[in-house]
């Protein structure tokens, strides 16, 4: 200690989380040593620093690519092999987590799989480093003030700062765990006597489905179905207040892929339409386990690729319908057209820059009553025709 920061401004923010840390039994030794050196990141992504223009590409990788980059036949292919794999592996484990979580298997080991490609990937940053940073200068500082805090606890417990590597979000160990996470769903299910989401796929598996459950998993129903559209699709029906029960919207000429049978119980839940593409690619009927994804990490993307992955682990087939659009609106286009939307008075929802389930049945809602093609799908042309 003693050594002059960089950033005397940092430090003093750095010294004002003591009492919080203190307050979690964090001891001063382990304070001191956490914090000692520490520099902000200001290469990392969601800040907000005073001063500094934003970064242009800043936003999840999820919002930028189109469905056909991001949900790649021969990604799924590789990861179904090793899932499979892993699933023959791991088989009680597996089987030991249906039953005492409810969760599929199959969608945790997914889950692993995107996140940290079942472990193979070695994460980039320090998460003290990244944490105090997003605390310090990003978007959501309450946030990560409280994950800071929860991070120090942590090195307090026992784990190792060497271990402690994340994504820029702060995010550790195989199945990507936040601080408050960690405390919230990680538990020993190997019964090593340690929690451990670094080493250990039964506790990181275990911890994954702890999270879906909590967050209303719904044990023996489907992720998702695909389905054929009937011919005239009304792409503004695509959104997630518009609910009917499965065996509803198959009366209304909605087909399973691969003219799969659905179940009764099945068929009795409620769900709603997606429209990842608008009127062109695949089309899913959604039940409650779409959501429950979702509430995992906030993108569409993210979950068609996660419950796909799951399927094709499980032994299923390739998308039915193939995804088309090779091209996506920018952020700063999309956040344009919402805004236009919510003047027009057809969206109400946040603009944010990505082309939702509710950006896109607005932009439906907009052709409609202007005697557009009715597609859902955000272009240039139609961004140019909102006066
Ligand atoms: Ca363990």
């Amino acid at each position: 200690m003693g050594a002059a920061r960089a950033d005397p401004a940092f430090d003093q923010f750095l010294q004002s989380l003591w009492p919080a840390a203190q307050q979690q039994g964090v001891s001063r030794s382990t304070f001191d040593a956490a914090i000692k050196g520490l520099e902000p990141d200001y290469s990392l992504q969601d800040l907000q620093i005073p001063g500094r223009p934003e970064k242009p590409e800043a936003g999840q990788a999820e919002f930028v690519l189109t469905p056909s980059q991001y949900l790649k036949e021969s990604t799924f292919d590789r990861l179904a092999k090793y899932g499979q794999q892993l699933a023959t592996q791991h088989k009680d484990t597996l089987a030991r987590i249906e039953k005492e979580f409810g969760v599929s298997g199959n969608v945790v080991l997914a889950i692993f799989g995107r996140e940290t490609d079942y472990g193979r990937y070695k994460l980039p940053y320090d998460a003290i480093r990244v944490l105090a940073t997003q605390a310090y200068v990003g978007k959501r500082k309450d946030l990560f003030r409280g994950e800071f805090i929860a991070a120090l606890k942590m090195l307090q417990d026992g784990v190792p700062r060497v271990q402690m590597r994340s994504s820029w979000g702060g995010a550790m160990g195989m199945t990507q765990f936040l601080p408050s996470e960690f405390y919230k769903y990680a538990v020993d299910f190997d019964g090593d006597g340690k929690i451990d989401i670094w080493n250990s796929i039964p506790d990181a598996l275990a911890a994954a489905a702890g999270q879906l459950r909590a967050k209303g998993w719904q044990k023996g129903m489907p992720w998702a179905i695909e389905v054929k559209v009937p011919g005239a699709v009304d792409c503004t029906a695509a959104e997630p207040a518009h609910v009917m029960p499965i065996g509803e919207w198959l009366k209304h000429g909605y087909v399973p892929a691969y003219g799969a049978k659905v179940p009764a119980n099945v068929q009795a839940a409620e769900a709603s339409l997606l429209l990842p593409e608008g009127t062109y690619g695949p089309a899913f009927l959604t039940p409650k386990n779409y959501y429950v994804i979702k509430d995992y990490n906030f993108s569409d993307l993210y979950v068609l690729f996660v419950g796909h992955l799951a399927d094709r682990i499980g032994g299923g087939r390739p998308f039915q319908t193939p995804w088309s659009k090779s091209e996506q609106l920018r952020t700063a286009d999309v956040e344009a057209m919402q805004k236009k939307l919510t003047a027009l008075g057809f969206y109400k929802d946040k603009i944010d820059g990505k082309a939702g389930m509710l950006t896109r049945s607005a932009l439906g809602a907009y052709q409609k009553a202007r005697g557009l093609k009715v597609d859902c799908w955000p272009t240039n042309d139609v961004l140019g025709s909102m006066k």
